[in-house]
């Protein structure tokens, strides 16, 4: 291991080397931006962009008061989001500050790994400047500030939530060295992006990737096909996962404290070793150690998924 890299498991103030060896995507860096990917400021929005976000944020009101887990619904409100147009994050980063100290930076596209986890581990959360066209209402490959703004940043307004996406993103130098980003990307994508809670009211989402569209909070808790299972982070490491498509598993913690537990109290480098490279299990699999809750009939993904035009049921 070199210096730079036994350096930047405790030092988090400046963006380390990412060291030889470790796959790093070959992402195309815009003039504009420095080594931090860091757009110079906002983008202002026109004034049919600012009505794009109002349709969104009108469509999922519909659907997630009783769907939404009620961490994000209050974060919505405190942060008051659905005040008109696509919010500014200098107000928003003041807010988000004095409630659990994060902030919100403005980036112009996704940005290498090991520079997105820098900032989370320094408390700012990445956001995307450009927003969707309608062409794109429904669904968009690239995050935009809609599903970065509207899905992440509510949840970063609960205390113990924003503490364990500042540990995701400490974790993150730990997987790159490991070259175990894969196995990370796993958890996040079950938690941060596709997450459900079990709340005394029944099954909640809190995954911004569900909380952000149209069609997936109520497939997500109602549809038969997906499976619903017990977080357990060792199992979901070792799982693969689709990303352009309604998920065939959702894994269902009890609480935040569990999540931020599970994960911190965890010891990686002996997790890493253990794990062999790319996925042991596949993202439709029901394995003996799972607590089931709900055993999917796999109906949609057997029909074709995405494409097929067959129905989430
Ligand atoms: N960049 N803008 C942006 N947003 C992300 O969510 C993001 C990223 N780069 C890398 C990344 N996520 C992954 O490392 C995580 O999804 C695991
Ligand atoms: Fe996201």
């Amino acid at each position: 291991m070199s210096e730079t890299a036994a350096l930047a498991e405790t030092d988090f103030a400046r963006l380390p080397d990412i060291g030889h060896g470790v796959f790093a995507a070959p992402l195309l860096r815009p003039a504009q931006v420095g080594e931090d990917w860091l757009e110079p400021a906002q983008r202002s929005y026109s004034a049919d962009e600012n009505r794009v976000w109002d349709e969104l944020y009108a469509r999922q009101m519909e659907i997630l008061p009783g769907r939404a887990a009620s961490a994000f619904l209050a974060g919505l409100e405190q942060l008051d989001l659905g005040r008109g147009g696509v919010p500014e994050f200098g107000r928003l980063s003041e807010e988000l500050d004095a409630l659990t100290g994060w902030s919100i930076v403005p980036v112009p596209m996704l940005i290498p790994d090991h520079v997105f986890f820098w900032h989370l581990a320094n408390r700012r959360f990445p956001a995307g400047n450009f927003i969707r066209s309608r062409e794109e209402f429904d669904y968009i490959r690239e995050p935009d500030v809609f599903h970065d703004v509207f899905g992440h940043v509510p949840m970063l307004a609960d205390p113990v939530y924003a503490d364990y996406m500042q540990e995701y993103g400490r974790a993150g130098w730990k997987a790159m060295r490991h070259n175990r980003l894969k196995s990370l990307g796993a958890l996040y994508w079950y938690t941060v992006e596709f997450g459900l809670i079990q709340e005394a009211g029944g099954l909640r989402v809190y995954g911004a990737g569900i909380l952000s569209g149209p069609a997936e909070a109520v497939y997500s808790l109602e549809a038969d096909s997906p499976n619903r299972i017990m977080l357990n982070v060792d199992r979901v490491m070792r799982t693969d996962y689709v990303i352009d498509d309604l998920q065939p598993t959702y894994f269902v913690i009890e609480s935040f404290q569990q999540l931020y537990h599970d994960t911190v109290d965890r010891d990686f480098d002996r997790l890493y070793r253990s794990l062999s490279p790319g996925f042991t299990y596949a993202n439709t699999a029901v394995i003996d150690i799972d607590d089931v809750l709900h055993r999917g009939s796999q109906e949609y993904a057997l029909r074709g998924g995405r494409g097929s035009g067959a129905a989430p049921v």
